[in-house]
């Protein structure tokens, strides 16, 4: 018996590909792309055969357990279901409902997802978070010059003369985009990378240029003074469409252009060759990644960048804009998790988590339900994030397998996968619904978040309130969509395009904001770094070429992380490729392997997050837990560290220190 089912990648990615799973006895055997989606049009990537072997992994969890002393204890549902509702009643009678705190990660946004929040909501509304590990900075940031951000449709590059990936590193995290650039660069449309790293990006791209880390403001601002100096901007765009550029232009006027070239360490001909790209091969498509919102001060460089698209009247334009992601929650009514329900309750902000927990008052966090999320590993300063879990008196983790966070749980719960639910998903980087249709039975005793928090309600006088089927509360949570002319039977056969999302938004140059026009960053006043002997190297923690976010098992974590820097830099501490080596910063050490790369600058270290703790590949140890200045976001590359040797390939054994 073999039977195919139409399905969507629902894994916190970019790409949120439409795919096939190919069924025989009740076991999927294959994952493939579907080729009728217009997005991945049949491609995928490595990691969904991967996604397979982790569905049927004998690692995963599949039953509830009870933490009894240091080891786990199988339970059934029903006794770990009222064991939680019984102390959740307990917990709001005494201390009222904002001691429980809904922790909701990224593993999986689907639209059934926002359900989970009307459960905490119908209970009386709980501590949730606001702020951001992922990618609120460039959005609040965004916001303040477009009135919302809107990307421009990933097809719509196909009409760019030029491309710039600024932060963003397609190779290893949005094939989807690869043929796109492909496509332009056979039209002789030069496609530029801007990332301190030498990132596997450059093999798509003409030109990289390496800018200091989190000082791409500079480079944005010395591009902005060439084009201007050569009156090549966009005149009827500043005068009729923009505010603020007077302002703007006065913190132009106070570097020259070689100072700035200094500030972010590029030579004047490569900011020139920037310039020039802007100014002779439009339109230009500038794509911002997610790296580049882990800065404190990521809002300067991502205004300055929309500033410079503005200025040579790439805005509003196709094959244009200054694009940075979707919303993966767009399509849906929000109305439905319920937050009107009761008075705003208590929000913590989820950079500081662990500060947040620890410092809690009136009331304390008695207990934690985590659904989706690992912030034990993924939130910055893991120590911390720790030490708050410990102390808590009560934590539930739903989740596949038993991570770092998992070990701060009295209880886990086993969930089921995408390919054991009903469902349907957006992504955060192109603009179609896709479903997500059950493809085999729940593996084991794993129930869906959705099943789970629908037998918890039962259990609360709310219950029947929560209590409608998968496909009823879709149809209520995509009524925007069928308000738009979208059939629900079409939703739950393939791939939908999201109707009103535009290709090119903010055609006619209007802009949501109070004026309606495009508003100019009006001030500037970034720290003075100084050179920090101690700790010289910035931690450039980002995505793994093989795994997303820190989807993991342990045994997949045998190996040392690799950890690369720049080869003169290793040579000067008398480092080896191929080294045992310790990170260490303010907050925390861990060991790597080293790995010299000549491409890479000097003043960083790069290496993959996502890794466990107790694999001892955590890399959250090191990271300092910061807040954004804007969007409540997380910099997590603020964090300095060094490199000590402990294990020596060349030769001798010592110990630095
Ligand atoms: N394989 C894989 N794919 C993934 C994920 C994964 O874990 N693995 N995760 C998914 C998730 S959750 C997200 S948010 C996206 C992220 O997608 P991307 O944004 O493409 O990935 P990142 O690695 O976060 O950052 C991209 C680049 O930004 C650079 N960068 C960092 N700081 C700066 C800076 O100050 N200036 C400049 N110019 N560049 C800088 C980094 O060096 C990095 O190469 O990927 C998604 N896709
Ligand atoms: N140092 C450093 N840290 C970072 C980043 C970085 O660049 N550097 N990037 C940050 C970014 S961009 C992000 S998005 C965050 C991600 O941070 P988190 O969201 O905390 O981490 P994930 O590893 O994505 O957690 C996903 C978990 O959800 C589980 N899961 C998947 N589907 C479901 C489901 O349907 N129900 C339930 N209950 N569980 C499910 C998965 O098995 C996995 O354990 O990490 C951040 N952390
Ligand atoms: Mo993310």
């Amino acid at each position: 018996m073999k039977r195919e089912v139409i399905t969507t990648c629902t894994r916190d990615c970019t790409n949120t590909c439409g795919l096939i799973a190919t069924v025989e006895h009740g076991k999927v055997v294959s994952l493939r792309g579907n080729p009728k989606h217009p997005v991945n049009q049949g491609r995928v990537c490595h990691k969904c055969a991967g996604f397979v072997k982790r569905v049927y992994s004998p690692e995963r969890v599949l039953t509830p357990l009870r933490r009894k002393g240091s080891a786990w204890a199988r339970i059934s549902w029903t006794d770990a279901l009222d064991e939680i509702a019984g102390r959740m009643d307990k917990i709001k009678e005494r201390f009222g409902s904002e001691a429980i705190l809904y922790y909701q990660g990224f593993g999986e946004r689907t639209a059934l997802k926002l359900l989970n929040n009307r459960f905490f909501n119908l209970f009386g509304g709980v501590t949730t978070i606001h702020g951001t590990l992922c990618g609120g900075t460039g959005q609040a940031s965004q916001d303040l010059d477009f009135g919302r951000r809107i990307s421009h449709d990933p097809f719509d590059h196909l009409n760019s003369k030029s491309l710039i990936l600024w932060g963003r590193n397609p190779v290893i995290t949005n094939i989807n985009l690869l043929p796109v650039i492909k496509q332009i660069r056979k039209q002789d449309s030069p496609v530029i990378l801007i990332d301190p790293v030498a990132s596997e990006s450059r093999s798509i791209c003409d030109y990289h240029i390496q800018p200091a880390p989190g000082k791409d403001a500079y480079l944005a601002m010395a591009a902005a003074k060439i084009i201007l100096s050569r009156g090549a901007e966009d005149i009827d765009f500043l005068m009729r469409h923009s505010e603020g550029f007077d302002a703007f232009k006065k913190v132009l006027d106070s570097f020259t252009v070689e100072q700035l070239a200094v500030h972010c360490d590029v030579p004047v001909g490569q900011i020139e060759l920037l310039a020039e790209v802007l100014m002779n091969k439009k339109p230009t498509a500038i794509l911002l990644g997610w790296g580049l919102h882990r800065w404190e001060h990521a809002h300067y460089t991502i205004r300055s960048i929309d500033a410079l698209s503005a200025i040579t009247g790439n805005i509003g334009v196709a094959g244009g804009g200054v694009s940075q992601g979707f919303e993966e929650y767009g399509p849906y009514d929000l109305n439905l998790m319920g937050h009107e329900l009761n008075p705003p309750r208590r929000k913590f902000l989820m950079p500081l988590i662990g500060e947040e927990i620890l410092m809690a008052q009136d009331p304390p966090v008695e207990m934690i339900f985590v659904t989706a999320g690992n912030p034990v590993s993924m939130a910055p300063n893991s120590a911390k994030v720790a030490k708050a879990f410990a102390k808590t008196p009560f934590v539930v983790v739903a989740g596949h397998f038993l991570d770092d966070t998992a070990d701060y749980a009295d209880i886990f719960l086993p969930v089921t996968t995408f390919l054991e639910e009903t469902d349907i998903a957006a992504g955060f980087g192109h603009n179609y619904v896709g479903p997500v249709n059950r493809a085999i039975e729940p593996l084991g005793e794993s129930k869906s978040d959705f099943e789970m928090f629908h037998a918890l309600a039962a259990r609360f006088s709310f219950g029947a309130e929560f209590n409608h089927s998968p496909e009823e509360w879709l149809s209520m949570l995509t009524a925007p969509l069928l308000a738009k002319g979208v059939a629900l039977g079409e939703l739950s056969k393939g791939p939908v395009r999201v109707p009103d999302a535009p290709m090119v938004p903010y055609a006619g140059r209007i802009f949501p904001t109070p004026s309606g026009k495009f508003s100019f960053l009006a001030e500037f006043e970034p720290p003075t770094t100084s050179h920090d002997a101690e700790f010289p190297f910035y931690l450039m923690s980002v995505m793994a070429r093989d795994w997303i976010g820190s989807e993991l098992t342990l045994s997949e974590q045998s190996e040392l992380l690799v950890v690369r820097m720049n080869s003169q830099e290793g040579l000067k501490l008398g480092l080896c490729d191929g080294d045992t080596v310790r990170i260490v910063s303010m907050a925390g050490e861990m060991k790597a392997r080293l790995k010299l790369d000549d491409a890479q600058r000097r003043d960083i270290v790069v290496c993959p997050r996502g890794g466990w703790i107790k694999a001892g590949r955590g890399i959250n140890v090191l990271t300092r837990d910061l807040v954004s200045k804007v969007g409540n976001g997380t910099p997590y590359f603020e964090t300095k560290v060094n490199i000590k040797r402990v294990e020596n390939v060349c030769g001798e054994i010592n110990d630095s220190n």
